[in-house]
Order: C-alpha cells, then sequence, then structure tokens
C-alpha cells in the first residue's frame, strides 16, 4: 500500500497504458489519434477545461491565425481537409476551435481525453521502465511512454509591476482569456505589449474603449494581413491538389507554400526593384514579406533595407510625426522579434481616444488601485489588458515535477538552458517525447505541419520499439551535444538570435540566455529525422 496517497500498487498498476500524452492542442490530438490508429493504448489529460490549446486559452478579441489555415491546418486525413471550410485566410480563434472540436468528434477523440486535470508530476521507474504520471485529481496513471504535447506558448505570463495586487479594475492576460464576453465600451483600458497578441487586439479595443492607453516598451515591425474571406477558386486551387501542396510544403523552410517569391539577394538587384518587390509584398500582406528575397534573415546590409521600408510605411500610416517616431522599431534586425501581421494596427494610433505611453521614456512607478502612476502622471484605468506573452518552450515543462534517471529532474538538467536531441528527447530521460518547439523548427514555421512531422516520428519510433522489443530509448550525450551546438551555431548565422526575445528566454527574468528553437528550417530539420531512423535511430540508445 503506498500509504502517502491511500491507493495499493495494484490499483495504481490497473491503471497502465502504453502513453500518456499531455495536452490537447494541435500536437496532443494528432499524438493520440495515430497511437490509437497504430494499436497503443493511449490517453491526454489536459489541464483545460476544453480541447484546443492555444486557441482554447487564446480567446481574446482580435485573435486569429497568421499563417493561411488552408495550410495551418492537418493533413492528415484527406476526407477531412476535403470536407473542412474555412471560410476566411486567416481565421479568427472561435473558428479554428471549431475546427479542432470537429476533428476531436470526427475522430472519436473525446473517449481518451481527461479535461480539468493537470499533470503535477511525471517520475520515471529504473526498475519497471515506466512513467507515473501524478494528476490534480490525485491519480497516478503508470505508462511506458510519457509525450509532452505541453505547447510552446501555452504559460502565460504576467509581468510583476508594484501594486498591480491593490487595483479595483479588471485586469486580463491575452493567453488566458475568460470564456464570457469582455465588453471594453466606455471604458478606461490599458494594454502592455506590442507583440503579436497585442497588435491584434489594440485595434479592437481601440474601437470599443473610451480610451485606450497602449503602454510600449519595444516597437514592433508588423505587416499588414490583408485577410479575406476565402474565394471559392482560391479554395479549390488547394483542394483539387491537396495532397500534393501539402508534399511541396515540407519541402520549404518554414512550411509554407509561397508563390511567386524571388529567389536572389536583395543586394543584387537595384534599390527602386527592391523597393518594387518590398512593396509588392506589402500590398499582398503575410509573412512572407521576410522572404522577399532570400538573405532577409542573414544578411544584415539586406535586413537593413527591408527594416527601412517598413519603417517609412509607419510613418505613412501615422498622422501625429512625433507618435510615428515612437512606434517605429529600432535596434535589432527585421524578424528577430517574430514579426506580427496586422489589422489597422498603426492606423489604430490614428483615433482620438489612443494614447501611446512610450516606457522607454519612463518606466511604470507602480499600479494603484485606479491606474498605472508614472512620475507625477496617473492614467485612471477601469480595465489592464496584459499581452505580455508566455514563459516559451520550457514555462509549462517546468511547471510538472519531470524525474528521470535517478531521480534527476529536467529543471536541475536544463538548470543553463534546454539540450534535446531533435528537439524530442533528452539523455536520462528515457521514454520521455517532448513536442514543445524546443530545438525544432516550430515556431519558426507552419506550427501544425511541423507537429505532424513531429508526431509520425514519435508514432513510427514507437512501432519500432514494440516490434524489435525494446522497452527504452534516449539519446546519448554525444549526439544531444552535438545537436545543441548545431542549433547554437545556425542561431549565430542569421539574425533572429540578435534580439532580447521569447527565442532566447530573455522575456522572462532570471531564465538562462540560450537560443531555443532550431532556425534551419523545416525541410533540413526532416532530412535530419529521417536519416537518423535511416541509420537505425543513429544518437538514440535503445534497451
Ligand atoms: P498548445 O496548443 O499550447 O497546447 C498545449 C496544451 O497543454 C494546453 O492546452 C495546455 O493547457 C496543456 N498543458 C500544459 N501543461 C499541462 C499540464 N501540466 N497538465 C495538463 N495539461 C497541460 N502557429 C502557427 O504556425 N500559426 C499561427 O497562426 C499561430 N498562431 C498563434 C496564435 C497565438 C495567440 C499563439 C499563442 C500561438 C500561435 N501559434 C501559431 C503557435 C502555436 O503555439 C501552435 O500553432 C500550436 O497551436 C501549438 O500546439 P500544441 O498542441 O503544441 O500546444
Ligand atoms: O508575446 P510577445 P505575444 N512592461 O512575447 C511586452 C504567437 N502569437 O503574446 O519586447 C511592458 O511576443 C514586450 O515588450 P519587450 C507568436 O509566435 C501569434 O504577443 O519585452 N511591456 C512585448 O511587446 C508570438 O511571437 C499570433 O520590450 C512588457 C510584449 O509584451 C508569440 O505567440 C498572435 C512587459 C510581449 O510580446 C507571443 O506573442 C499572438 C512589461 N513588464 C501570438 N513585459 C498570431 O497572429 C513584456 N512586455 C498568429
Amino acid at each position: 500500500v503506498d500509504t502517502e496517497n491511500g491507493k495499493n500498487i495494484e490499483e495504481i498498476s490497473s491503471n497502465m497504458i502504453d502513453v500518456v500524452i499531455v495536452g490537447a492542442g494541435f500536437a496532443g490530438l494528432y499524438m493520440l489519434y495515430r497511437l490509437r490508429e497504430s494499436g497503443f493504448s493511449a490517453k491526454i489529460i489536459e489541464v483545460a477545461d476544453g480541447i484546443g490549446g492555444v486557441w482554447h486559452w487564446n480567446r481574446y478579441p482580435g485573435a486569429r491565425c497568421d499563417i493561411e489555415a488552408m495550410q495551418y491546418s492537418y493533413s492528415f486525413s484527406e476526407e477531412l481537409q476535403q470536407e473542412w471550410k474555412w471560410s476566411e485566410i486567416f481565421p479568427t480563434q472561435p473558428e479554428i476551435l471549431r475546427y479542432l472540436n470537429y476533428v476531436a468528434d470526427k475522430f472519436d477523440l473525446r473517449k481518451n481525453i481527461e479535461l480539468k486535470t493537470q499533470v503535477n508530476a511525471a517520475i520515471f521507474d529504473e526498475t519497471h521502465s515506466r512513467w507515473e504520471i501524478q494528476t490534480s485529481r490525485g491519480d497516478r496513471i503508470l505508462a511506458k511512454f510519457c509525450v509532452m504535447a505541453t505547447g510552446c506558448l501555452s504559460a502565460s505570463r504576467i509581468p510583476s509591476i508594484n501594486g498591480l495586487e491593490t487595483f479595483k479594475g479588471h485586469y486580463y492576460h491575452t493567453g488566458r482569456w475568460p470564456q464570457t464576453d469582455v465588453n471594453f465600451s466606455g471604458r478606461r483600458v490599458a494594454v502592455f505589449g506590442t507583440g503579436s497578441s497585442g497588435v491584434q487586439i489594440i485595434p479592437i479595443i481601440a474601437k470599443q474603449a473610451k480610451h485606450l492607453f497602449v503602454f510600449q516598451r519595444t516597437a514592433t515591425f508588423t505587416v499588414p494581413a490583408r485577410n479575406k474571406p476565402l474565394e471559392p477558386e482560391y479554395e479549390q486551387w488547394w483542394k483539387s491538389n491537396y495532397a500534393e501542396h501539402r508534399k511541396q510544403m515540407l519541402e520549404t523552410i518554414t512550411g509554407c507554400l509561397a508563390l511567386g517569391m524571388k529567389n536572389c539577394s536583395a543586394m543584387s538587384v537595384t534599390p527602386d526593384e527592391r523597393l518594387q518587390e518590398y512593396e509588392k509584398q506589402w500590398q499582398k500582406g503575410s509573412l512572407n514579406f521576410l522572404g522577399s528575397f532570400n538573405d532577409l534573415v542573414f544578411n544584415q546590409e539586406a535586413n537593413d533595407t527591408a527594416a527601412e521600408f517598413l519603417r517609412s510605411k509607419i510613418r505613412e500610416i501615422v498622422e501625429d510625426p512625433t507618435v510615428a517616431e515612437k512606434l517605429i522599431p529600432r535596434g535589432f534586425p527585421l524578424g528577430a522579434k517574430r514579426l506580427s501581421l496586422d489589422t489597422n494596427y498603426f492606423e489604430a494610433f490614428n483615433h482620438d481616444n489612443v494614447t501611446l505611453v512610450d516606457l522607454q521614456q519612463a518606466p511604470i512607478d507602480e499600479i494603484t488601485p485606479t491606474g498605472i502612476r508614472i512620475g507625477n502622471k496617473n492614467y485612471e484605468l477601469d480595465d489592464i489588458v496584459f499581452a505580455t506573452g508566455f514563459d516559451a518552450f520550457t514555462g509549462a515543462l517546468f511547471k510538472i515535477d519531470i524525474r528521470g534517471r535517478a531521480g534527476k529532474t529536467l529543471r536541475d538538467k536544463w538548470a543553463d538552458g534546454p539540450c534535446t536531441y531533435l528537439g524530442l528527447m533528452t539523455s536520462d530521460f528515457p521514454n520521455l517525447f517532448i513536442m514543445t518547439g524546443l530545438g525544432s523548427p516550430t515556431v519558426f514555421a507552419n506550427a501544425a505541419l511541423c507537429i505532424e512531422q513531429n508526431v509520425d516520428w514519435i508514432t513510427n519510433c514507437l512501432v519500432y520499439l514494440r516490434t524489435n522489443h525494446y522497452e527504452t530509448i534516449e539519446p546519448n550525450t554525444e549526439a544531444e551535444n552535438d545537436w545543441g551546438k548545431h542549433v547554437n551555431a545556425v542561431a549565430n548565422f542569421i539574425l533572429f538570435s540578435k534580439a532580447d526575445s521569447w527565442f532566447n528566454g530573455a522575456n522572462i527574468e532570471g531564465k538562462p540566455r540560450v537560443f531555443m528553437p532550431y532556425a534551419g528550417g523545416v525541410n533540413n530539420y526532416r532530412k535530419k529525422c529521417q536519416d537518423v531512423v535511416v541509420n537505425g535511430y543513429q544518437g538514440f540508445i535503445l534497451a
């Protein structure tokens, strides 16, 4: 009998399954589907009261995807991709959440999903080679394998600002938006944060609020989304040859098909030609702007030309030149903080009811019961919105007490920064798979496609272990170190590492500065993962 929890070992053992998956977002749902299809018993544990992950939590007004939904969607079922109809190029959060719920119903996933349950601990039992998963319900589930599908951007973060607890109004985080309607009509609202979430929510609140104060710490680059209803011809173009298009997406760096891009250096054309190309891409909209030329992400001189073009657009759009100058990003390359797609973001600052507060001129002193104080100035507020981002990649993982061989904790192992092999596993934590975008290209690419690739790899790996009667798999430290060095080398080559951002942990106080995602492209990453398999799971120890 386990005296501490009052359950006997037999009772716990009857809870034994092949795989526990933590998280019911894009990743967890497809993982469950593939595992069941391959004959494994599996179950998802999800802390939220619904499925959908990011699309469950980020219900803030204006939330939508910024990769075309025809591409940012599952490819595993031809029937699904033919029958689902997206209404817009970049649909809203409710529509994407409806889609994920549709997927859960269509493939009968819910019977293996436990909602409103947090995984608190995952402990590896070396004697029996199994994971014990401890949940907030007091359950202890035994599993041969555990998959952390806990999300790269799921641990939302409100900065610690003096006095927040005294504030008498409401405050919200975009990544934990309430399920009830929030109406800002007639209210005085502050928004912190001008990353992708801020860029989406600010124009909407600007339309509703009596007054909106945007507290900006770092100005941001954006490209217009130019979102529109999905035209039947375009939809038909995709659907008439979906499988082939999806195959082509796998061969790209970003996991997206972008037609009509120039494959030459920005410096190889005349200044006029360069401007024409930027104008063309800007008019088209979309994140493809960063691919206007093939060297914008690693050639500073080239990058400067694109950044300057976007700065000129801010000057054109924002009517007050003083406000425009404050909104112009400087001091880091374009793309080093993730580029955002916007709909009327800079235009919002032309409204009389919107005030930009530049925190670089003077930081906040405190939040008071009725607002925010900076020096002698008090901003009277009813609501505060934190669009202040996430403890990315490791945040959700570190909330779980994960212990591998000899009781070693993941937090200790990664105290100086995470290290993985292919982003999928880490040594001394056998049979634990990680799908949070660490050491993989997910956050620089079409996440849905990257997730499918990871899930397929993990499923094939488990089938291989079963067929060949292996009990455990884990990377060897040499392979893990080599992968870490490679991820770093690529990060140093491109310009994305040259800013404080969530890519390198700079947004979280005390977090080690390590560039966490892999910027070498979806195509190269996929090839590496395939080669590892072809070479008999090279770099892994199978026992
Ligand atoms: P998530 O969707 O984050 O799901 C993880 C789940 O794990 C969550 O439901 C969480 O509650 C659960 N969980 C975590 N810890 C525990 C625990 N201890 N116990 C139980 N459950 C737990 N990517 C794109 O490619 N294109 C886009 O347009 C795009 N838009 C985005 C918009 C927003 C607002 C955000 C925040 C991200 C966006 N992303 C986008 C990136 C996004 O992270 C991925 O596209 C994708 O949704 C990630 O899916 P996931 O299943 O890996 O993680
Ligand atoms: O978070 P962020 P996000 N005082 O970390 C500011 C995806 N996503 O939620 O730069 C004042 O990017 C911070 O300022 P600074 C996408 O991958 C996609 O916006 O640290 N300000 C920054 O401006 C994205 O990259 C979509 O100086 C403070 C902002 O808060 C990722 O999610 C939509 C502060 C945080 O920006 C995260 O985006 C939304 C403080 N104390 C999200 N602390 C799509 O469109 C932080 N900030 C698909």
